[in-house]
């Protein structure tokens, strides 16, 4: 799979590629991560890439044109095309679902705003789909775009190992984990669970999902009511 980043701060995503898990993926050949400098399709001697809102008010908008460009110039750096994301406040909550159908794609295109907006011309002409991580304020998509490059990388077969098992994961079958717990057997007198340590497998396994199931129901009746629609 291929990544493509579009940014004004390639080198924030440059560091996140060499460390991590993205970076030994790439060195095993299971994924690519390029970036491009945004500034270098802005025709201005001083490489702006934004300006003042029509309409008046406070902040800057990020010009149409640079981005147009930029993307048109990326398309063409490998032959199949890509799907091109906008990271936005505007955009759907990324979820585990949208992550898997991400993955699906063989090259993904991110577009990592700053400022207060990009002028709406550029969604409307080179993007597929707005992307957002939740709904709290950043300073721009490049975080946001590392978040779902890691999300994704992790649902391509070998990018992480088998204790890390992507199908056993406890969101993606819609409970939270249950408790875990590992030597000593007493920390500031709480004990671990006897069960854990009766070596009864079946057992244990009944506890693990009983376990799983009332976290779910304490921590996040949300996911626990959707959880037990799809159990009927
Ligand atoms: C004043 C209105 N704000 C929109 C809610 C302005 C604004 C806030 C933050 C404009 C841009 C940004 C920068 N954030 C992102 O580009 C961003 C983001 C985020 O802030 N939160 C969660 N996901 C994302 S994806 C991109």
């Amino acid at each position: 799979m291929r990544f493509d980043v579009l940014t004004i701060f390639p080198e924030l995503l440059q560091s996140f590629s060499e460390c991590s898990l993205i970076g030994r993926a790439q060195r095993k050949e299971l994924l690519t991560l390029c970036t491009t400098d945004l500034r270098e399709f802005a025709t201005d001697k001083h490489h702006t890439v934004d300006d003042e809102p029509y309409g008046g008010g406070g902040g800057m908008v990020m010009k149409a044109q640079p981005w147009i460009e930029a993307v048109r110039a990326v398309t063409e750096l490998h032959p199949s095309p890509p799907h091109r994301i906008l990271l936005t406040p505007q955009g759907q909550t990324l979820c585990e679902a949208k992550v898997r159908e991400l993955a699906n794609h063989e090259r993904l295109l991110l577009l990592c705003g700053r400022y207060e907006a990009i002028d709406e011309r550029v969604a409307e002409l080179v993007v597929d789909e707005e992307i957002s991580i939740g709904d709290y304020v950043l300073s721009g998509g490049e975080l946001p775009a590392m978040v779902l490059i890691e999300a994704v990388s992790r649902q391509i077969p070998g990018v992480v190992g088998f204790n890390d098992s992507v199908v056993n994961d406890s969101f993606r079958k819609g409970l939270l984990d249950y408790p875990h717990y590992t030597r000593p057997e007493e920390v500031e007198g709480l004990v671990v669970p006897p069960v854990l340590r009766s070596g009864d497998h079946a057992k244990i396994d009944r506890w693990r999902q009983q376990q799983a199931e009332s976290a779910t129901r304490e921590k996040r009746p949300d996911l626990w009511q959707r959880w037990q629609g799809r159990q009927r």
